[in-house]
């Protein structure tokens, strides 16, 4: 048996979700770092394997498994281990709701305000004709004009404006449901804590106006709760710094 994960550096969103679901479970996997700024992700050997050109891809026994939300339940039912799913049928839809929530409120929000900033980083120094050829090889027409709106500073900032009122709704949401309860769903850790943590953990260093002490004490104590975990003490000493494009 063979788990193979490809993700990115520094480990956090779509790739810290799986990466820490697969040390949740006890599940030994081979890290295989692609170099975002060196576009690994949008080369042919990676193309082969995950078309959409995007991570995280798990390779279980030679076959690729995309989507986070999905890659992380299958990991859940695959390998042995602590449950990460509540056995309760309620507490279980609750835990979907959240994640499809987070994938597409949270994540959406956050992509929007983070991938303005960090596309100018991968590109680095590269070249107007250079930077075409690269977005010319992101495989979907979509993502070709978001990264092309994102390197050309060009996202219209109501958009942006529009994913932080958003985000605001997404904190105080948050906050009630941390009220009174240990994780997120209840009394069973599960995916949908994963899946908060790695799209919402840095939101008291991103956004201090939303996650604080007065605003979200629960939220904090959750995040400590969290930090304490070892499989995430385990994912901290493995994250390492972005890294900078080759050229
Ligand atoms: N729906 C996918 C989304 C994956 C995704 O957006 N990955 C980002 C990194 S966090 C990526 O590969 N971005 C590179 C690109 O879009 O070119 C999932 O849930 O796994």
């Amino acid at each position: 048996m063979t788990v193979e994960l490809y993700f990115f550096q520094p480990l956090g969103s779509n790739s810290g979700r799986v990466f820490l679901t697969l040390l949740e479970k006890g599940v030994g996997f081979i890290e295989r770092e692609l170099i975002g700024p060196d576009f690994e992700h949008l080369g042919p050997e990676y193309l082969a394997i995950n078309p959409k050109g995007q991570v995280p891809t798990l390779v279980h026994d030679g076959e690729p498994l995309t989507e986070g939300t999905a890659v992380c339940e299958y990991i859940d039912e695959a390998f042995e281990g602590p449950p990460l799913r509540p056995a309760n049928l309620r507490a279980r839809w609750s835990m979907r709701r959240w994640c499809r929530y987070i994938d597409n409120e949270i994540g959406r929000c956050v992509m929007m305000i983070h991938w303005n900033r960090i596309v100018p980083v991968f590109v680095g120094a590269r070249t107007p004709a250079e930077v075409e050829q690269i977005i010319a090889r992101v495989p979907n027409a979509d993502r070709r004009m978001a990264w092309r709106n994102a390197y050309l500073q060009k996202t219209p900032p109501q958009e942006i404006t529009e994913s932080r009122r958003r985000l605001a709704v997404a904190a105080r949401r948050i906050e009630a449901a941390l009220t009174g309860g240990a994780w997120l769903c209840g009394p069973d850790f599960s995916l949908a804590d994963i899946d908060l943590l790695n799209f919402y953990g840095f939101f008291p260093s991103w956004f201090p106006e939303l996650v604080n002490d007065s605003a979200a004490p629960n939220t904090l104590a959750w995040l400590n709760r969290m930090e304490a975990r070892a499989a995430v003490r385990d994912m901290r000493a493995r994250t390492r710094r972005r890294p900078e494009p080759s050229r």
